[in-house]
């Protein structure tokens, strides 16, 4: 469940305080809903800084590091888990380029931000990460399941 290449492929998308804080959180939704990915992991967290640091494990020995961390832990967070074919490269294309300047315009990133310590955005960046990160952050109830799902009652 959850296995890169299939229709369940899952990824893990959080928008960071600086997107929270301004008002993005709607809009960054609905561009992955809008492209056909499904919602099934969704809260709002603060983050402590060592949970952060937890997150940015593999960034730990970078110069920005510490910085990073603390931007990442000075707010809300909405994390997500998004399902769907090829969710975890497209999710990263609707994201863009980690610099805000090199993002492409109509990506999240070139329309919304500037500069790369506050990109509004994270996004898983291959199977085992996604994977890594879901686990992280969500426990295995906290996952819906849409099969189950009684579609009767939508029109
Ligand atoms: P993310 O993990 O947040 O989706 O970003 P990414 O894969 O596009 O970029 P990554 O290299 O994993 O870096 C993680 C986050 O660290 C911040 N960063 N700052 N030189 C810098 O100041 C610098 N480089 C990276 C960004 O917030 C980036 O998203």
């Amino acid at each position: 469940y959850g296995a890169a290449g299939t229709q369940k492929e899952r990824t893990f998308i959080a928008i960071k305080p600086d997107g929270v804080n301004r008002g993005l959180i709607a809009d960054i939704i609905a561009r992955f809903e809008k492209k056909g990915f499904k919602l099934v992991g969704l809260k709002l967290v603060h983050p402590t800084e060592d949970f952060a640091a937890e997150h940015y494990d593999d960034l730990k020995a970078r110069p920005f590091f510490p910085a990073l961390v603390k931007y990442f832990a000075s707010g809300p967070v909405v994390a997500m888990v998004w399902e769907g074919k090829d969710v975890i490269l497209t999710g990263r294309k609707l994201i863009g380029a980690t610099n805000p300047a090199d993002a492409a315009v109509g990506t999240i990133r070139g329309d919304y931000c500037i500069i790369m310590g506050r990109n509004i955005i994270h996004g898983s960046d291959g199977a085992d990460s996604a994977k890594h990160e879901i686990s992280l952050w969500f426990k295995e109830n906290e996952i819906a399941d849409w099969e189950s799902a009684v579609h009767k009652w939508t029109y």
